[in-house]
Order: C-alpha cells, then sequence, then structure tokens
C-alpha cells in the first residue's frame, strides 16, 4: 500500500502531494513501483494534528481519486462517513479508517452499503494527544481486544467480515518500545483470522532506533527494515511511503521464506 498524503502537513511528505496534479503523479508512480493498493488522505493524523472539515478534505482527495481511481486500486485514507461516500463513488475500493468507525456513527452504514474493504486501526486517545505518555499494561493484548471488538462491532453493522482488515496503528498512541511489540508478536493479532496491516514507514520511532533520540521522522533503510520484519511475522500489507525500495526488499524476504 502507497501513500500519497494530499496535505499541507502530514509527517513526512506533507505539502509535496498538496496540488492535486502532483498527488495524481505521485500515485500513478507509486503504482508503476509495484504498490497493490494507492492510499488517498486528505487529513493528517500526525501526533498534535488538528482535524479538517470534511468539504476541504473533499476538495483535496476527490480530484485524484477521480484521476486514478480507474487505473489502480485505490484506498481513502479517511474517519467522515461523507468523504468515503464520494471517494467509494469516484472508484475506491478499501475504506482506511484510523479510528476503527468510533469518529463517525455514520461511516459503517457507508461501508456495508458498498460492500467495499476496510481496515479498523488501533489508536489509544486522539491524533492531538495521543503522544502524551501513552501506556498499557500490555500493549499487544490490548490492541488485539480492541481489535476484535471493533471487527465484531463491524460485522454487526453488515460490514462482511471476510472484507475487513486489522491494523495495530504504528506510532498512534504509542512509545517506541509499544511498536517494537507490536512486531515482534504479530501472532497475536494474526490469530484474530484477519489480514494485518503494519504502517511503520518513515515513523519517528525508526528514526530514534536508528539512534536520533530527538528524530521527527525515520529513515528509509529503517523504514524498509520495519516492512521486511513484519512481513516475516506474518503482515500482509505494508503501508509505505518508499515503494520501490520496500517492493525490492520484499521479493528478496520472499524468496527467502520459500
Ligand atoms: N498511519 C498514518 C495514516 N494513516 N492508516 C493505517 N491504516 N495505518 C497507519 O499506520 C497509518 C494510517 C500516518 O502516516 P502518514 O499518512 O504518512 O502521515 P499523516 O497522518 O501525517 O498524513
Amino acid at each position: 500500500m502507497g501513500v500519497v498524503n494530499v496535505t499541507p502537513d502530514s509527517f513526512s511528505d506533507g505539502g509535496v502531494n498538496e496540488r492535486a496534479d502532483d498527488a495524481i503523479a505521485s500515485a500513478r508512480r507509486l503504482g508503476a513501483e509495484g504498490a497493490a493498493l494507492v492510499d488517498v488522505g486528505g487529513e493528517s493524523t500526525r501526533p498534535g494534528s488538528e482535524g479538517v472539515s470534511a468539504d476541504e478534505e473533499l476538495r483535496r482527495v476527490l480530484p485524484v481519486l477521480e484521476a486514478v481511481a480507474g487505473e489502480l486500486p485505490v484506498s481513502i485514507d479517511t474517519s467522515k462517513a461523507e468523504v468515503a461516500r464520494q471517494a467509494l463513488a469516484a472508484g475506491a475500493v478499501l475504506v482506511n479508517d484510523v479510528t476503527a468507525l468510533r469518529a463517525d456513527p455514520d461511516l459503517a452504514g457507508v461501508v456495508a452499503d458498498a460492500g467495499c474493504y476496510l481496515c479498523l486501526m488501533h489508536m489509544l486517545g486522539e491524533p492531538r494527544t495521543m503522544q502524551d505518555d501513552p501506556r498499557y499494561d500490555d500493549v499487544v493484548s490490548e490492541v488485539a481486544a480492541f481489535l476484535e471488538e471493533r471487527l465484531t462491532f463491524a460485522v454487526s453493522a453488515g460490514i462482511a467480515e471476510e472484507n475487513v482488515c486489522l491494523d495495530p496503528g504504528i506510532g498512534f498512541g504509542k512509545t517506541t518500545e509499544h511498536n517494537v511489540e507490536l512486531i515482534r508478536r504479530l501472532d497475536v493479532l494474526l490469530a484474530l483470522g484477519r489480514p494485518v496491516v503494519i504502517g511503520f514507514s518513515r515513523k519517528r520511532s525508526l528514526g530514534r532506533l536508528a539512534g536520533d533520540p530527538e528524530a521527527l521522522t525515520g529513515p528509509l533503510g529503517a523504514s524498509v527494515a520495519a516492512a521486511v520484519t513484519a512481513y516475516e511475522r506474518g503482515a500482509t500489507i505494508l503501508r509505505v511511503h518508499d515503494v520501490r525500495e520496500t517492493v525490492d526488499a520484499l521479493a528478496v524476504a520472499k524468496a527467502v521464506a520459500g
């Protein structure tokens, strides 16, 4: 899953794809580099971020979806029912909701009616405050319990279970240690029986693991390593900014795995 943030303020590619033409070119490039899916978002959820209105989100993402959804599979990174509805009408095949259907009571119905794919992600708190001292007794079992509950909720709202994938939400209310432990014990999340999505690409924990305690993003080599280690532990969808390098690395990991 390649990332295209049509935003001025995303933590790693903010501003790069703010203009629709640039975002469209990026989406096409990521597809050509081997992304099976391109995730288009119009609202940053980086630590400390404030939300944007549905109108503004639509203004950002719709021209991009309209241009590329007929050429390659596209997902919409949104928590808003109206944005999802219009994105699906423009051809998006998956709704990627970082709030796991908790923010907008109408989103579950939109997904159920469309019969599209859905990604449910774990987040502790909200983007504005989520990195203020996040605590868990056992991060892996708490994230698993949350995702299981949200999956049950989605199915009760009429969403087909086989259309749902689950994401522990790397960096969303988690310390570096929490993020690493979620990858290390990915088997606990896989036991929920749904494909697991991991989005570790460029996140600040990777910069910290690579030796910079003040890092705000993670370097390319660390992002690729995170994708490979998640793949080796059973992750199915890797949400990344650097598609070509990740695809190359995964080809080697796949060959070794046999
Ligand atoms: N991470 C981000 C946004 N959406 N969706 C899923 N399913 N999993 C993730 O890990 C995830 C996500 C944050 O990264 P990015 O889109 O690059 O930045 P921003 O939120 O600042 O736009």
